[in-house]
């Protein structure tokens, strides 16, 4: 990741062992012990922090302090040659995010372990970060929540907001409350949320089919929140996307949403609420944005998934537009990398966060986040060049940092392999579906450039499958078998089965599942003269 500000003071502190123990002071709250700070004792297994009161002689002292002028969770870091290592920050997840730079900054290797001497400043450039699951499509599991909380708290983010489409309760039955097993698996994130200091919202979709002129419409809407206030959640969302609705639904949709406030102060000491409006994919003005912004309650925060819906650039001009139109904070709802839309349902999108300015951060946005693929462990990719984003907006370069990203998500040794066949998975919504030199290859229809490229691929997908990403390899499965058939379709071409060829390939028009590269289809379709059907 990229610091703000990053000091060097001479060498590494070499240890010739492999664990390290660290004695715990805490300034932040007086008496505590490690545990207290929720996530630190658990991050490196390698690490071994030990109570202020040990009479072991421990490598370093790490003192935890309070500095209030810290913002969005960031810290200073400081590691002295006198082994003492100084944590500050203003909250505690500025406290797990200093204590994650620090053993991110540990070299590990077969002979010891290298600590440097360091100084470190960094305040994240988004206050709010993560994803919304708000996909249509299967729902993720249990576990997989689970998973994407983790990766959240561990990669400088600090949100994930719950809103799948096809989860019923969520929005085709809105008004029923959930049953007890899937109250138990709230209870569950929410634990795991509190572990890793990411934010939980859980959002309701009511806008289907909500009576606005039923008063009992406006009861059961708080009941289902009251059930869900009573297991500990204070963090909601009214979404109103993807409903029709009628001339004046601006007010009414803004009544509903602070009545809905109004409920949750009287039920919460603390709590926050965001919406999501009906038109929440332009920047321009409208009756419904201008009636929205005049009368909901000013602490209530917008959702806008940029000037499209699938926006493949949201800029800063675009995000001043809107937020003079709503004036309250905004939540960007960013539409990657899913891909739920008509055929994207058939690609995978392995790609970098891209065409977001880095100047949306300044003024009033409240943050954002990513709308994943109903495939979590691909959607990781994407998630963790945002959270380069996220992270440092300024120094971001999404393109050239993403082996980095990938690093996040992968072992060391498949990074390059992940690069490879990433580049057949590029997100055409918001970036070119091919890197150039593919695209250059196929405008010179250089058949020896492709047979190599072929081959690179061949490699790098036969080394992603020899590792132990188990959960990753099933899900890219289906498009590894279809790039497998892709090749043999190529090599049928190179050994002249011409009519055989062009017989198969309407079968890949057909096919479930596609890359955005397409380059043997591509290629073939041109060198033989096949037209589109
Ligand atoms: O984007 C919003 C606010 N709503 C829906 C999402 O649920 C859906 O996943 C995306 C992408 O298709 N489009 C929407 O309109």
């Amino acid at each position: 990741m990229n610091y703000n500000e990053i000091y060097t003071e001479g060498d590494y502190i070499y240890f010739d062992k492999n664990k390290l123990t660290l004695k715990f002071i805490s300034k932040y709250y007086r008496f505590s012990s490690p545990s207290d700070i929720k996530g630190i004792v658990s991050y490196d297994k390698d690490i071994n922090i030990l109570l202020s009161d040990t009479e072991e002689i421990t490598d370093f002292n790490i003192e935890f302090s309070y500095n209030r002028n810290i913002k969005n969770s960031g810290f200073r870091l400081k590691v002295n040659p006198s082994k003492e290592v100084i944590i500050q920050a203003s909250d505690e997840r500025g406290i797990k995010n200093g204590y994650i730079a620090f053993v991110n900054e540990i070299k590990k290797t077969n002979n010891g372990i290298y600590v440097p001497n360091i100084e470190l400043n960094h305040e994240p450039s988004l206050k709010l970060s993560g994803v919304i699951e708000g996909f249509y499509g299967k729902p993720w599991t249990l576990d997989e929540r689970l998973d994407c909380i983790k990766f959240i708290g561990q990669n400088y983010m600090n949100t994930y907001m719950y809103a799948p489409k096809n989860d019923i309760y969520h929005r085709d039955r809105w008004r029923d409350l959930y049953p007890d097993n899937k109250i138990l698996e709230f209870k569950k994130i929410l634990r795991e949320s509190d572990n890793y200091h990411v934010d939980f919202y859980y959002m309701i979709a009511p806008g289907k089919d909500f009576n606005f002129n039923m008063k009992n419409d406006y009861i059961a809407l708080k009941s289902k929140l009251k059930q869900l206030i009573d297991i500990g959640i204070n963090k909601f969302g009214i979404l109103l996307d993807d409903i029709d609705y009628f001339k004046g639904a601006g007010c009414k949709h803004a009544g509903l949403v602070n009545d809905v406030y109004n409920f949750l102060k009287i039920n919460l000491e603390e709590f926050t609420l965001a919406m999501c409006p009906t038109e929440y994919d332009i920047d321009y003005d409208t009756p419904y944005l201008k009636s929205l912004g005049e009368n909901l309650l000013p602490d209530v925060k917008i959702f806008w998934t940029g000037n499209e819906t699938l926006s493949h650039r949201i800029t800063k001009e675009s995000f001043n537009r809107i937020y003079s139109i709503l004036n309250h904070e905004i939540i960007i709802w960013d539409n990657v990398p899913v891909n739920d839309f008509e055929s994207d349902k058939e690609l995978l999108f392995i790609a970098p966060y891209e065409n977001r300015s880095p100047y949306l951060c300044e003024n009033h946005l409240e943050g954002i986040v990513l709308n994943p693929m109903d495939i979590w462990e691909v959607s990781k990719f994407t998630l963790a060049s945002f959270s380069q984003y996220a992270f440092n907006a300024n120094s971001f370069r999404g393109r050239d940092d993403f082996k980095k990203a990938i690093l996040l998500v992968v072992s060391e040794d498949i990074v390059e392999d992940m690069y490879i066949f990433s580049q057949y998975f590029r997100n055409s919504r918001v970036s070119n579906s091919l890197p150039f030199y593919l695209i250059d290859m196929l405008n010179k229809v250089d058949i020896e450039g492709i047979d190599k490229e072929l081959d690179r691929l061949f490699n790098a997908i036969q080394n992603i499958k020899n590792s132990n990403q188990k959960n990753l390899l099933e899900s890219i499965m289906p498009w590894i078998l279809q790039i497998e058939e892709e090749k043999i379709l190529w090599q049928n071409f190179k050994d002249g089965y011409v009519d055989d060829v062009k017989n198969k390939i309407k079968l890949f028009n057909k096919s479930k599942h596609k890359t955005s590269a397409n380059i043997v289809v591509k290629t073939l379709k041109n060198i033989l003269d096949i037209k589109e059907t």
